[in-house]
């Protein structure tokens, strides 16, 4: 059988095509979409590798900007755009960047570029007792999965009181559990941020329960 020229050259360079395809691929840039809305980031927390981009795009019906927080290993910004509109940006430099929308600024989301590896900080934690509850305010440094458990000092291992583990933003937040059923006493209160990322902060703060005045 006779092959013409161009079938024989054209084989030779099926070889080296296959030798190609057998080794492992390079690395390519990924890029996530973040949905713009009214009024909420969606994911709110994006996690991508350095190299990565992400895109935000604009939906619901009001004008939104992405600008990031202070503590942002970079600053960014985009302007205040109409739904339909988008905003690409690619983050080169592992760090955390913490967002807004300037207009609404209970808008808030994080692009995590590479390991999540910075805990959250719970500061300003304090405790106040009242009569129908046990309240702890604090401060979140970013946003987490926060919860509270009151236990006896001598009992430590039994959790008699459970509030939060739902996410919190940053910002000022509390929690508090119910009082009514808790005897006079010595209490230990813990407070767990945990972020996205699984890093954690705990306070414990120790109170007492004082007996009930009479009259
Ligand atoms: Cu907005």
């Amino acid at each position: 059988m006779r092959l013409p020229l161009v079938a024989l050259l054209a084989g030779a360079l099926v070889v080296p095509a296959i030798s190609l395809a057998g080794a492992p691929p390079a690395k390519t840039a990924a890029t996530i979409d973040v949905q713009v809305d009214d009024y909420f980031f969606r994911p709110a927390y994006a996690r991508i590798e350095p190299g990565d981009s992400v895109t935000w795009l604009w939906r619901g019906q009001d004008v939104h900007n992405v600008t990031s927080r202070k503590g942002a290993t970079e600053a960014f910004a985009s302007d205040d755009l109409l739904p339909g509109a988008q905003f690409s940006r690619s983050f080169p430099t592992p760090g955390r960047y913490a967002y807004h929308c300037t207009l609404h600024p209970e808008m808030r989301g994080v692009v995590q570029v590479g390991p999540d590896t910075i805990a959250p900080e719970l500061t300003k934690a304090k405790l106040k007792v009242g009569k129908q509850s046990v309240r702890v305010s604090f401060a979140l440094d970013e946003a987490s999965k926060v919860s509270l458990s009151v236990a006896s000092v001598k009992k430590p291992k039994k959790v008699l009181r459970r509030a939060g583990g739902k996410k919190l933003e940053d910002g000022r937040r509390s929690l508090s559990v119910k009082r009514a059923g808790l005897a006079p006493g010595r209490y230990r209160a813990t407070l767990t941020a945990k972020d996205p990322g699984a890093n954690k902060d705990t306070v414990k703060i120790t109170f007492k329960l004082p007996a009930p005045t009479g009259g």
